[in-house]
Order: structure tokens, then sequence, then C-alpha cells
């Protein structure tokens, strides 16, 4: 039987990006995708642009009230899937800002066969970032760099958002436990997977700095990453 792959795309602001985002990934004609997207209440109208390509599309739009991080917007967004009657057996999660490229969903999708999880890392071999200041590229490496050596887990890009769940990896981990709010979220889940024992395995992506829009990046996400990455450690 034909798998079935959900895309959740979480959205604050990305009026311009998500229908281009969205467009191209129904382009890629991979048979039983659909997409989720769950949109904060975007002052600028992107569920309204969201509702309106659901006319068109395979795209189920979820709001929520108020900016609530990305971390809980994914964990909603994958209760949902997986309390849907016609689950998907792959998750994929990625950004709506175009700086994952949706033409690499097909090596997620073939990758995914031998493992339970796959990440897009911008830090193995073929994997890149474009367009990022020296300042951006030093915190993120260091971010990885900390979580992988309090963790001890031999993954190299802890942080990155474009990833494929098989669904049984996400109904193990227990979403109501989760614990991040914001972009620690990337680090707890993988984490989890592999206690859990899952196979978790990387594909090189680029990842291209949005053109549009603007990036929710700040220091509260570093901070509290800085401290959640211990608790994960000792708990
Ligand atoms: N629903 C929701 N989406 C968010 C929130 N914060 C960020 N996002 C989305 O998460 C993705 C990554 O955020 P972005 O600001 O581009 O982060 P950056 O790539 O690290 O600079 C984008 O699609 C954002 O619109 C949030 O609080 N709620
Ligand atoms: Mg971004």
């Amino acid at each position: 039987m034909q798998p079935k792959v959900a895309v959740v795309i979480p959205t604050y602001n990305e009026k311009e990006n998500l229908p281009v985002l969205v467009e191209k990934i129904f382009n890629l004609n991979v048979p039983g995708l659909e997409i989720l997207v769950v949109d904060d209440n975007s002052p600028d109208g992107t569920a309204m642009v969201a509702r309106e390509l659901s006319k068109k599309y395979s795209v189920q739009v979820m709001v929520r009230d108020q900016k609530r991080g990305l971390g809980t917007a994914y964990t909603a967004a994958f209760k949902l899937v997986l309390n849907q009657s016609d689950k998907p057996d792959f998750i994929i999660q990625m950004d709506a800002d175009l700086s994952h490229n949706p033409a690499e969903i097909p090596v997620f999708l073939n990758k995914i066969r031998n493992c339970d999880v796959v990440l897009g890392s911008r830090y193995i071999k073929g994997g890149g970032v474009v367009n990022w200041n020296f300042l951006r590229r030093l915190v993120s490496r260091l971010s990885n760099i900390y979580a992988r050596l309090v963790l001890g887990v031999p993954v190299r890009d802890l942080t990155g958002g474009f990833k494929c769940w098989r669904r049984e990896v996400l109904e193990k981990i227990d979403l109501e436990r989760l614990d991040s709010v914001g972009y620690n979220f990337q680090i707890e889940t993988t984490y989890k997977a592999l206690q859990a024992g899952f196979r978790v395995c990387e594909v090189p992506i680029i990842f291209t700095e949005r053109k549009f829009g603007s990036s929710k990046f700040n220091l509260g996400i570093i901070a509290e990453s800085f401290i959640k990455v211990l608790l994960l450690k000792l708990k």
C-alpha cells in the first residue's frame, strides 16, 4: 500500500512564503501527501492565505489563538495528525520560509525506508548554510556542539527543523510530556527518539536564509535551550 505523508508547517507571519512553498511541495507529485499548517493567529493574515490554499490543495489549517512558540505548535500539530482516522505513515516537519528546500523531501522519504527518524543536517558532508552572518553561524555551531557533548549523542545537527518521522516514533515519544516552548523542541524530540532506541539518520541539506518576512529567533530561545539541554540530560 502507498504510504501516507503529512507535512507539518508552523507559521508566524509567513504570508509571502507559504503559497510558494505549498505550490513547490505539491509540484513534487508525491502520492499520498498532505500538508498541515499550524498558524499562531499571525497578524499578517497567514491563516487566511492558508485557507485559500486549502481550496486548491490538500492543506489542513490549524489556527491557535496567539503566538505560543514553535515547540508547542509542533506538539499540537503532531497530536492532531496522530489522532486522525487516516493516520500518516510518515510525518515531515519543515519551516515555512523556504529555508528548507522542498526539492529535498523525496530524499527524506527514501532514507526513512531504512531509518525511524531522518534529520536534515547542515553539518555533515554535502550540507551547509547560505546567507547567514558570522554570528548566526557561530550560535548555531556552538549550540550543536554544546547539545551534542552534554547529551552524548552522535548527531551532527541537533537543532535543525527539517525532519521526517515514522509515525511510531511520535507515538512512542510522549508528546504530552515534551517540555520545549521554542526551538529546543528539535533537540528534545531527537534525543527522546534516540533514548527510545530508534534509528536516527542524517541526510545533508542546504539551509538558505529567508528572503521574505523576518526570523523569530531570539535570545530567549538560546536561553531555553541552554538550560533545558542540561535538564534533559539529568532526567
Ligand atoms: N506557529 C508558530 N510558528 C512559529 C513560531 N515561531 C516560529 N515559527 C515558524 O517556525 C519556522 C522557523 O522560524 P524562523 O523564524 O524562520 O527561524 P530561523 O529560521 O531559525 O530564523 C517558520 O516557519 C516560522 O514561521 C511560533 O511561535 N508559532
Ligand atoms: Mg527561518
